[in-house]
This record gives structure tokens, C-alpha cells and sequence, in this order.
């Protein structure tokens, strides 16, 4: 196995592994590197739907997306190149944030890319979180806010009112690696607990504003047979839209995670 360093803020290259046949030395090692660099990116992979998902299983249960899995597969969802309006993934995100227990990581297969663009965007959250002064640090820290998918539900079509809705604490604690994060996103975060809309909006917007400075972010160009892990307690992505109508196929799924703490 050989490991190297994908970008300062975050991320590693893992060669030298076959997904489909990992051992368990390779995958308690891959455990602990996940914790350490949040991104992990395999290349050169080959793997059916099957291979994805008894991957992933190192990490946890599988959980079904609420929106457009395959007929058989309800815990994958193919995420295809159906033209830039239509890509609802176009927003800084954690995913699932709307939910009680949000999917601690998610992983994509490629199994076909775009020759440019289509990158994935990440942000690390824990850099985030250690840049703020130790007075904003302390004041997001006792704050809880609301996270609705009211938004996502009209992308998709469906009734805002069905949306789900879920709180959660603006600073989040890793539950394995201890680290503190910024737990807030443009996406899905609306307003502080206790705070009207509008008084939440200053803050809510310095917050999304700073967590996504560049020095936090790195990107992924994807090439077919790359499979992309990460870790949605430490880390907003953001999908790049920029490729026009040229083919894009990831096959997305996620494991389960906790009542973030
Ligand atoms: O298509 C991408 O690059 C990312 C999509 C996304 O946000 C997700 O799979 O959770
Ligand atoms: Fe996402």
C-alpha cells in the first residue's frame, strides 16, 4: 500500500489495493489513515455495485438515500450527468445534515468522467473550525442549529412540507477522532435554536463564508475507476458543475453514522 498526500488541507492517494479483495490488516490501516486525512481516493479501481457496498461495509451499515437509488440496489444511487440545472449538488454540503443520524461518510465509484471538470470540491472543517478566534469559537460552540431538506425536496420535485428537519450543534466532536469541527452548511443549515431567522442570517452567512476559504478546500478530478471516500464530520463538498453535458457516472452510497455530538 502505498500512501501520498493528495493536497495540504486534506486528502490521500491510496495505490497498490485492490478494493474488492482488501484484507483486514488493509482495511484497520485504511481506517486510520481515513481518520487522519478525511478524503481517501483510490484509483484504478474495478467494482461492481456488489464490490462497492461490501467495501464500504468495513465502515458500517449502509444507508438508503431518500432520494433515486437503482431498481436493485436500494442503497446506491447513480448520480449521472442529466445537464447543470438539474445537478442538485451544486451547494456547500454535509450530507444529509437533515437527518437525526446523518451518513458519517459517503463514498462515489466512477465509472465514467468528464476529460475536464466535474471535480468534486472538499473543505476541511476542523481547519475551519481552529481558525476562528477563540471568542467565536466559544460562542458556536454552545449554539445548536436546524438543518431542513426543504430546498433539496423542491429540487427534486417533491413536497417541502414532507421535507425532513433535523438540530444539531454548530461545533461538532468527532466521535472517533475527538476533533472539533464546524458542523453548519449553505445547503441545509437555516437558523440557531432560540434565534429568529433573521438574527441567525449575520452569522449563519460569516460562518458559511469562512468555512469554505481556500485554504481549507482541495478538489478531486475524477478519471472512470476512482473511488472517492470521505467524511461528512469534518468536511463540506460541493459538486463543480462545469462540464456541460459530457458524460459523468458515479455510482454514490453512505454508512450510517451518529446523533452528532
Ligand atoms: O457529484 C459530486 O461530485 C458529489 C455529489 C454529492 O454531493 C454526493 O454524492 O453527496
Ligand atoms: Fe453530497
Amino acid at each position: 500500500m502505498r500512501v501520498s498526500r493528495m493536497s495540504a488541507p486534506l486528502g490521500a492517494y491510496v495505490d497498490g489495493v485492490e478494493l474488492q479483495s482488501v484484507s483486514h490488516a488493509e482495511v484497520e490501516a485504511l481506517k486510520a489513515l481515513f481518520l487522519d486525512h478525511h478524503v481517501l481516493v483510490f484509483r484504478g479501481q474495478s467494482l461492481t455495485p456488489e464490490d462497492q457496498m461490501a467495501f464500504a461495509e468495513h465502515w458500517g451499515q449502509l444507508m438508503p438515500f431518500p432520494y433515486g437509488a437503482l431498481p436493485n440496489y436500494p442503497n446506491i444511487v447513480p448520480l449521472k450527468n442529466r445537464g447543470k440545472a438539474k445537478d442538485v449538488n451544486q451547494h456547500w454540503h454535509s450530507d444529509m445534515t437533515y437527518s437525526p443520524t446523518p451518513p458519517k461518510l459517503t463514498m462515489l465509484y466512477a465509472l465514467e468522467a468528464p476529460e475536464l471538470g466535474g471535480e468534486t470540491a472538499f473543505a476541511n472543517q476542523i481547519l475551519a473550525y481552529e481558525a476562528l478566534s477563540p471568542g467565536m469559537q466559544a460562542l458556536a460552540g454552545r449554539l445548536v442549529a436546524r438543518h431542513s431538506a426543504k430546498d433539496l425536496a423542491r429540487l427534486y420535485g417533491q413536497n417541502p412540507d414532507e421535507a425532513s428537519e433535523a438540530l444539531h450543534p454548530v461545533v461538532r466532536t468527532h466521535e472517533e477522532s475527538g476533533s472539533k469541527a464546524l458542523y453548519v452548511c449553505a445547503a441545509f443549515t437555516r437558523n440557531f435554536v432560540d434565534w429568529h431567522r433573521n438574527d441567525s442570517k449575520a452569522l449563519l452567512d460569516f460562518l458559511f463564508e469562512h468555512s469554505v476559504r481556500p485554504e481549507f478546500q482541495a478538489r478531486h478530478r475524477w478519471q472512470a475507476g476512482d473511488l472517492v471516500m470521505w467524511d461528512n464530520r469534518c468536511l463540506l463538498h460541493y459538486a463543480v458543475h462545469d462540464h456541460g453535458d459530457d458524460p459523468r457516472l458515479l455510482h454514490r452510497l453512505q454508512v450510517e453514522g451518529v446523533v452528532p455530538q
